[in-house]
């Protein structure tokens, strides 16, 4: 597997929102080299001049596994320029085929360099809140391996955060709407999140820590999402209500 052009050619699918094949069409490649082809694509964007903000974890649902067919936790990173302020525009033209997700997010207060268990991550928090997340896979019809949807930055396209509450706010089995132009399309609860989505942020240190990557002090954290994903295209007003975080939403034009 060629690293580099594998990395240049997602970073370009992204910044031209035109889907490309999945590298696994041509070659096989393993987790490590995929999530080096995820570090180097990132690294390009970085280059450009955007900013990690944070990471986000996939998979931690069953819904989500088996919507894609995926059936192991990855991790990805994500930059400024994937944030959307609450309630903010975003154009279609942005996106390829995007679907959103309901998302928990948590804020990070202290650097975090190893993996940390559950009863001792709220010391390390200071902010929950609901989110929502734009996928995006740059594969042609949305389909991946493992290995493909970890290179490609784990779909990771934007995201949008609702107003920020304590860190000992219940979130453990919260009731969650997707309203899509004011129309309830799915719920859930943040249980299905590993059964409980702090979980997803202890799993999140242990893996990123495994691959080297520090969590800086700031960051953001997306638990992975407690239903499967719907296409939006067509649609004009994606708003998530959790209970206990309220509601976040952002619109889409063309
Ligand atoms: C991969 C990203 C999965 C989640 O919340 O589970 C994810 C995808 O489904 O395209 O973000
Ligand atoms: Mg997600």
């Amino acid at each position: 597997m060629d690293i580099s052009s594998a990395a240049k050619k997602l970073d370009n699918a992204a910044k031209m929102a035109v889907a490309v094949p999945q590298l696994s069409k041509t070659q096989s490649f393993t987790l490590e080299e995929a999530y080096e082809i995820q570090k180097r694509s990132i690294d390009l964007r970085l280059e450009r001049g955007e900013k990690l903000v944070g990471f986000k974890m996939g998979f931690t649902s069953l819904a989500k596994m088996e919507q894609m067919g995926v059936h192991d936790m990855i991790w990805g990173r994500l930059t400024d320029e994937m944030y959307i302020k609450n309630g903010n525009n975003t154009p279609i033209s942005r996106y390829i085929h995007p679907r959103a997700e309901p998302e928990i997010c948590f804020r990070i207060r202290k650097t975090i360099d190893k993996a940390i268990p559950v009863k001792e991550l709220p010391d390390y928090v200071d902010g929950v809140a609901a989110a929502i997340e734009i996928i995006d896979s740059r594969y042609e019809d949305f389909k991946f391996s493992l290995e493909d949807v970890i290179a490609d930055n784990c779909s990771s396209s934007g995201f949008v955060i609702g107003d920020w509450h304590p860190a000992s706010t219940p979130i453990q089995n919260v009731g969650i709407t997707v309203l899509h132009d004011n129309k309830s399309i799915a719920y859930g609860s943040s249980a299905a999140i590993l059964d409980n989505p702090w979980k997803a942020l202890e799993a999140c240190t242990r893996l990123t820590s495994q691959y080297g990557q520090i969590i800086p002090k700031g960051s953001i954290i997306l638990a992975g999402a407690a239903t499967g994903a719907a296409f939006i295209k067509e649609k004009r007003e994606i708003k998530i209500k959790v209970d206990r975080l309220g509601e976040v939403f952002f619109t889409l034009s063309r």
